[in-house]
C-alpha cells in the first residue's frame, strides 16, 4: 500500500523557537519513517510582511540547517523551498480566486498581525499578501494531496479553511483535492511565552526574554527559564486557567522527556520551583545541545544544497501533475479536455 503523505513548512520570518520545535518540527522527525515527506521553508509566505533581503537569506538558510540538524533525513523526506517549486504560487493564485474576503478577514492571524502591524507603523500599512495569505498554504498543501499536516494549534484554523477551499473547489470542478488533516502534538501544540504565559511564544515576539530560541546557548536557556513567570504556591500542578507559568513548563518538560503530566507532578511533588525550574533548564538544554552541534556543521555545508536541489525535484514532479490537473479542470489549458 502507498504511504500516506505528510506536509508541512515553518514560515522564514524570524529564528526557531522552542515552540517551533515542540509544536512542528519535532513531529516532522517522528513521522518520517512511517509517512512520505514534504518538508519544506515557506519562504513566500516568509517575504508577507516587509524584511530586509539578508535577514531572510540568513533565516531560510537557517532554518534548514536546523530541519537536518534535528534530524530530517534527506534520504526519507523530502526537503525543499518553497519558491523552488513554482507551482505554490501558481495553485495559490487559482485558490486566492475561490476564495471570499470574508473567510480571510476572519482568520485570526489575519485579525492579529495586522493589528499589530498597525499598532507599530500607525499607519493602514497592510500588505495584501497578510490577507491572501491562507489561500498560499492551501495551495501548498493541496497540490501534493497530503493526508496530514503536522502544525501548532494556531494553525488549525488555516488547515481548516483549506478543507472548505478543497470542498468547494470539489463541488465546483470535480474530485481534486484530498481533505487534509491537521495533526498537532498531543502535549504542546501551543507552548507559551515565559514572561506572559497567557500569550503563545513566538519567534516574533517583542520580548526575547520570554522566547527560547532553539540556537539560545546554554547559560541563556537556564537564565530564560529561571526567571519564568509562576505563582506563588510553590506547587507543581497541572492547570493552565489558574497556573498558566508552572503549567507551560510543564507542559515543555513532557514534551521533550515524554514523561506524562502525572508523573512530572508526582517526581516534583513536595519540592519547590527553583528544583522543578533546574530541570527544565536541564531537559531544555539537553535537547537543544546536540542539535546546536550538527547546526554548525550544517550551516555551512554545500551537501545541504544538494539535498534542497533533490526535494524540489520531487516535489515539483508530484506538484506539477496536479497542478496541470487542476488547470485542466479549471479550464486553463484550452487546448486539452
Ligand atoms: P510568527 O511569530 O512569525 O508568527 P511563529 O513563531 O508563530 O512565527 P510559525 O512559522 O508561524 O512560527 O510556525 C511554524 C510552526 O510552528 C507552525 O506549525 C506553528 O503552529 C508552530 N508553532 C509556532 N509557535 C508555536 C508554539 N508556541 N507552540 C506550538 N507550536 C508552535
Ligand atoms: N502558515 C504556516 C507555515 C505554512 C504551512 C504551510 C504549514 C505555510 N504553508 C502548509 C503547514 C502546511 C505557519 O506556521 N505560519
Amino acid at each position: 500500500m502507498d504511504k500516506k503523505r505528510i506536509l508541512s513548512g515553518i514560515t522564514s520570518t524570524g529564528k526557531l523557537t522552542l515552540g517551533n520545535y515542540i509544536g512542528a518540527l519535532q513531529n516532522f522527525v517522528k513521522l518520517q519513517d512511517e509517512f512520505e515527506m514534504y518538508i519544506f521553508v515557506a519562504n513566500l509566505h516568509g517575504i508577507t510582511m516587509p524584511i530586509e533581503k539578508e535577514v531572510l537569506r540568513n533565516n531560510i538558510k537557517t532554518i534548514v540547517a536546523l530541519y537536518f540538524a534535528c534530524g530530517l533525513d534527506p534520504k526519507k523526506a523530502n526537503v525543499f523551498l518553497q519558491s523552488d517549486v513554482s507551482e505554490h504560487s501558481e495553485l495559490g493564485w487559482i485558490l486566492t480566486c475561490n476564495t471570499t474576503l470574508g473567510e480571510l478577514q476572519r482568520m485570526t492571524q489575519f485579525k492579529d498581525k495586522s493589528a499589530k502591524a498597525k499598532a507599530s507603523n500607525g499607519t493602514d500599512f497592510i500588505p495584501t499578501g497578510l490577507l491572501v495569505y491562507p489561500a498560499l498554504m492551501a495551495a501548498d498543501i493541496l497540490l501534493y494531496d497530503a493526508d496530514y499536516i503536522p502544525v501548532g494549534a494556531d494553525q488549525k484554523q488555516h488547515v481548516e479553511l483549506t478543507r472548505n477551499i478543497a470542498e468547494r473547489m470539489n463541488n465546483k470542478f470535480g474530485p481534486l483535492f484530498k481533505m487534509p488533516e491537521v495533526y498537532t502534538p498531543k502535549v504542546g501544540a501551543r507552548i507559551m511565552d515565559l514572561q506572559d504565559p497567557t500569550s503563545k511564544m513566538s519567534k516574533s515576539a517583542k520580548n526575547e526574554k520570554g522566547v527560547i530560541f532553539m540556537l539560545d546557548d546554554a547559560a541563556t536557556i537556564q537564565r530564560k527559564i529561571k526567571s519564568a513567570i509562576t505563582d506563588s504556591d510553590n506547587l507543581v500542578h497541572f492547570d493552565p486557567e489558574n497556573k498558566p507559568g508552572i503549567s507551560n513548563l510543564m507542559t515543555i518538560l513532557s514534551a521533550i522527556t515524554g514523561d506524562g503530566l502525572d508523573k512530572i507532578e508526582s517526581n516534583f511533588s513536595g519540592k519547590d520551583y527553583g528544583v522543578f525550574k533546574q530541570a527544565v533548564a536541564d531537559a531544555v538544554t539537553n535537547l537543544l545541545t546536540p542539535i546546536q552541534e550538527r547546526f554548525q556543521t550544517l550551516y555551512n555545508s554545500t551537501e545541504v544544497d544538494n539535498y534542497l536541489m533533490a526535494g524540489a525535484a520531487n516535489a515539483k514532479s508530484v506538484a506539477s501533475k496536479k497542478l496541470n490537473k487542476v488547470k485542466n479542470l479549471v479550464g486553463l489549458n484550452y487546448r486539452r479536455k
